[in-house]
């Protein structure tokens, strides 16, 4: 039997539910992108605001392209089950009720459409990835691919579109992915969009809607065949919705709502003024290892991210990486103990209760290392500081990029394979990172940078 409003009784009793009533709760937030990440971090935290007496936030979930999320929780009624790995107590599982419905945009923008313009909807978060930014290497919109099908751009301008017409306030907007500064760049962008593609509603938006920045954080590994049976077996029904994650959550959002929002700061969220501090220091610090520990760690022949992080070769790397070289280029908040924060960083990697795949963290290099290496490394190169750990693992990802380790699983693939057939091992750091490179405007690299990379990657074979 099957996980459901109607089979909720049927639930083993000391799995844990909803603690409000799910149907009487008008639809406040629209998720674009909703995948395991958002389902075992936002939607948790937002369950938990109406399980302390918020009312009214219920989510409706949105895919951008695949049917699969809505296939797999509609006949669920939105509900699914989330199992943390690796605490004291062992696994725990629940149940979460905050997704009452997901559209899939692309066979459905009507009810999309109607669902942002009600005026019960207020915060539209998004988790789309890097790469649902669509911009380009130099961090530039790309104004055409913005404008093609239902992107988050086309989307939100509708939305602001309706809203406008029919005189209903503005939105808050707030992007959940692993952007430096997100929040502001997610509203330049959309500036710069609506500015070319719906000029109408370009003073609207910048009056009406807030786009804060947050710092997401959850590891929530891809749910494997294995987790299904084990969610099944605890639950007594079967959730083709599951995930599992770690005990661990953090949510830090700027304080800058252009509309009223979910209790999520009595639920442990954090409203701040400023969230650089936190953002640089997960993107440099975890984001930064994890990327290390995928090239570094696929190369050497493992899969998971416990199994690289325990490997005697690679361990002072990632370490460096992140206490030394990523940890001095960030301006600390009050409060903000940066070799505590590596410590907990390092004891999450090493959870074997939660494999973590390698691949996964891999996919989609060329829109993760700007942030999560490159601007470290212009800072530190700009005060002479040396970065062997920070170019040790950029070397690895150029190697990756030639698909060394196994298909290449980013949006930029075929551009990197046609310069790596063009430059060739002699001349490929040059053709990215060189003066007109393909990254430098994240990062020019000195001639002496140029070759303590060539060097690397002439060593591997
Ligand atoms: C990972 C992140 O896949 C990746 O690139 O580095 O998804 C990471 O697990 C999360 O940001 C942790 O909060």
């Amino acid at each position: 039997m099957r996980l459901s409003s109607a089979t909720l009784a049927q639930l083993r009793p000391d799995v844990a539910r909803p603690a409000y009533d799910r149907a009487a709760q008008a639809t406040g937030i629209v998720h674009l992108g909703i995948g395991a990440f958002h389902r075992a971090h936002q939607a948790v935290f937002t369950d938990d605001a109406m399980a302390a007496g918020d009312r009214d936030w219920a989510i409706t979930g949105v895919s951008l392209r695949s049917p699969q999320v809505r296939d797999t929780m509609v006949p669920q009624d939105g509900l699914y089950s989330v199992t943390t790995r690796g605490g004291p107590s062992g696994d725990e599982i629940r149940i979460i009720g905050a997704v009452r419905d997901v559209i899939v945009a692309p066979e459905n923008p009507g009810a999309l459409a109607a669902t942002l313009a009600a005026a019960s909807t207020r915060i539209v978060t998004l988790t789309v990835t890097e790469k649902g930014y669509l911009r380009g290497p130099d961090g530039r919109l790309d104004l055409d691919a913005a404008h093609r099908g239902q992107t988050i751009y086309t989307i939100l301008a509708t939305a602001m579109r309706a809203r406008r017409l029919s005189g209903i306030g503005g939105l808050t907007i707030l992007s959940c992915d692993n952007l430096a500064d997100n929040g502001r760049v997610l509203g330049e962008l959309l500036q710069t969009y609506c500015e070319r593609h719906a000029p109408e509603e370009a003073a609207w938006f910048a009056r009406e809607c807030a786009c804060p920045s947050t710092m997401v954080d959850r590891i929530v590994p891809a749910t494997q065949e294995s987790d299904y049976a084990s969610a099944a077996e605890r639950l007594g029904l079967r959730d083709e919705a599951a995930v599992v994650t770690e005990p661990f959550r953090q949510w830090v959002i700027e304080d800058r709502f252009a509309t009223p929002r979910p209790g999520w700061d009595r639920v442990e969220a954090e409203m701040v003024d400023d969230v650089r501090p936190y953002e640089t220091a997960k993107l440099r610090m975890l984001n930064g290892a994890h990327s290390a520990l995928a090239y570094l760690g696929l190369a050497a022949g493992h899969s998971y991210v416990h199994q690289a992080v325990a490997d005697p070769a690679l361990f002072p790397l990632v370490e460096r990486l992140m206490r030394v070289e990523a940890a001095r280029t960030i301006a600390a908040a009050l409060g903000q103990d940066l070799d505590a924060y590596a410590d907990a960083l390092l004891a999450r990697f090493r959870n074997t209760a939660l494999p973590h795949r390698l691949a996964q963290i891999a996919m989609d290099g060329s829109q993760k290392i700007g942030q999560r290496w490159l601007e470290s490394l212009t800072v530190n190169r700009a005060r002479g500081q040396d970065c062997p750990a920070t170019l040790t693992a950029l070397a690895a990802w150029i190697i990756h990029v030639r698909g060394d380790n196994g298909p290449v699983d980013d949006p930029m693939a075929e551009q990197l394979n046609a310069i790596w057939g063009k430059a060739g091992r002699e001349s490929i750091a040059a053709a990215l990172f060189g003066a007109g490179g393909l990254f430098a405007s994240h990062w020019t690299a000195s001639e002496q940078d140029l070759q303590v990379l060539t060097d690397l990657i002439a060593a591997r074979r």
